[in-house]
């Protein structure tokens, strides 16, 4: 973006920031003047923490394509900006990871590197999540793994990476670095550091035998965060799952595990009987029950999509009792699973970008 642009970004945000807070006209000028001077002089200026954590927690509500979005206020934001190497990014991201699983009781959190100022460009994490599972031929040749991680495994095989084992279909990816010259540096992750969950259904052991299993926390490291006019090209956050986002899609997506013919047999239906394909439905209902009783039954907070569907509905609720408009991804935030019975399916909401956000620099949309 231009000078100007980033100007008026800034003082958009610094107003938010202010019309939020109790600190009176006199702080707000004086603020102001202080984020000018450093716009003219250097380009770019450095956020108090209590504008950083409240434009983090704005990024958030801002999304158009979170479901999650009712506990915008409640997002734990944590200052990085004094670690700058990949080795102490990587340090932090484990004890994050750590914090956000220790009970089962997940609390959404974000970590916040250095950002962009002027022409330096901080470091920034490569892989799009903390926790992956690779996919590579097993010892019989067949992929085993998740299909969307090919690449990535390739990548880590090359710089040396093995997994502990023989090869298998959950085998965790190490996790890419890049610094400030665009060099990759790999980091496995500790042993014990991923917090994993069997998957088992309530009542059908023919499920139980495919041995499923999933991580515990959604650690997103691969988007860029804007907040008044500054970049954080390095910000992960997490929160927690809702089930069909392991269910439906991780397990179910033909380009991921491609399940959904393996659970249908092993639930005793005959994938190839004449007459219309249901067993597809009744296989995706079933993997998605695994999947909320296996969290259930191990204490680690999941929301169902019944549930986020209504969360949302209050949270839309109460944005436009705020006088505000919510920017909305329909594609995004209607649950993969029993469409129209999602109240998300009848609403209209337009797709805008408010800054500040989060956004992807490279590839796709
Ligand atoms: C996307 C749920 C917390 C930011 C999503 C998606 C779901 C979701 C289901 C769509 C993902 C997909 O289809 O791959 C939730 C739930 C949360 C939560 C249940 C529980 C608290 C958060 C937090 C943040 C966040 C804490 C950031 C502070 C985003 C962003 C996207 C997203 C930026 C878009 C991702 C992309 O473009 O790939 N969320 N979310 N969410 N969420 Fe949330
Ligand atoms: N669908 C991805 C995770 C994307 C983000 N989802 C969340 N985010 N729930 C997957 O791993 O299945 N979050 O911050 O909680």
């Amino acid at each position: 973006i231009s000078a100007l642009e980033r100007k008026e970004e800034a003082r958009h945000f610094l107003d938010q920031f202010h019309d939020a807070s109790s600190a009176g006209r006199a702080g707000r000028q004086a603020r102001w003047a202080e984020v000018r001077r450093s716009l003219s002089r250097r380009g770019w200026y450095e956020h108090t923490p209590d504008e950083l954590a409240f434009g983090a927690r704005l990024a958030w509500r801002n999304t158009g394509r979170c479901i999650g979005r009712l506990y915008w206020e409640s997002l734990d934001v944590v200052d990085c900006r004094h670690l700058t190497e990949p080795s102490q990014i990587n340090s932090r991201l484990i004890s994050h990871l750590g914090e956000a699983q220790a009970d089962g009781r997940v609390r959404s959190t974000m970590s916040v590197f250095r950002p962009v100022q002027g022409r330096d460009l901080p470091c920034w994490i490569e892989s799009p999540q903390l926790v992956q599972y690779a996919c590579h031929p097993g010892l019989d040749g067949v992929l085993l793994g998740d299909r969307q991680n090919v690449e990535a495994t390739r990548i880590a095989q090359s710089m040396g990476w093995r997994p502990a084992d023989k090869p298998g279909p959950f085998d965790l990816l190490p996790l890419f670095i890049r610094d400030r010259t665009d060099r990759r540096h790999m980091f496995a992750l500790p042993e014990g550091a991923v917090r994993e969950i069997d998957i088992c259904h309530p009542d059908s052991g023919g499920f139980d035998a495919l041995s499923l299993r999933w991580y515990a926390v959604p650690l997103v490291t691969n988007m860029i965060l804007t907040i008044g006019g500054i970049d954080y090209p390095c910000a992960p956050f997490n929160g927690f799952y809702m089930g069909t986002e392991i269910a439906s899609r991780n397990f179910g997506d033909a380009k991921r595990y491609d399940l959904v013919p393996q659970v249908a047999r092993a639930l005793g239906h005959d994938i190839n009987e004449p007459g219309p394909p249901l067993w597809r439905d009744i296989a995706l209902t079933e993997l998605n029950r695994a999947v909320l009783h296996s969290f259930r039954a191990a204490g680690v907070t999941m929301v169902d999509h019944h549930s986020a569907s209504d969360q949302f509905m209050t949270f839309h609720q109460r944005e436009q009792a705020a006088g505000r408009r919510v920017p909305g991804d329909w594609r995004w935030l209607l649950p993969p699973q029993a469409g129209s019975a999602s109240e998300i399916f009848h609403l209209r909401m337009r797709n805008f970008h408010p800054v500040p956000n989060f956004y992807r620099d490279r590839g796709g949309d």
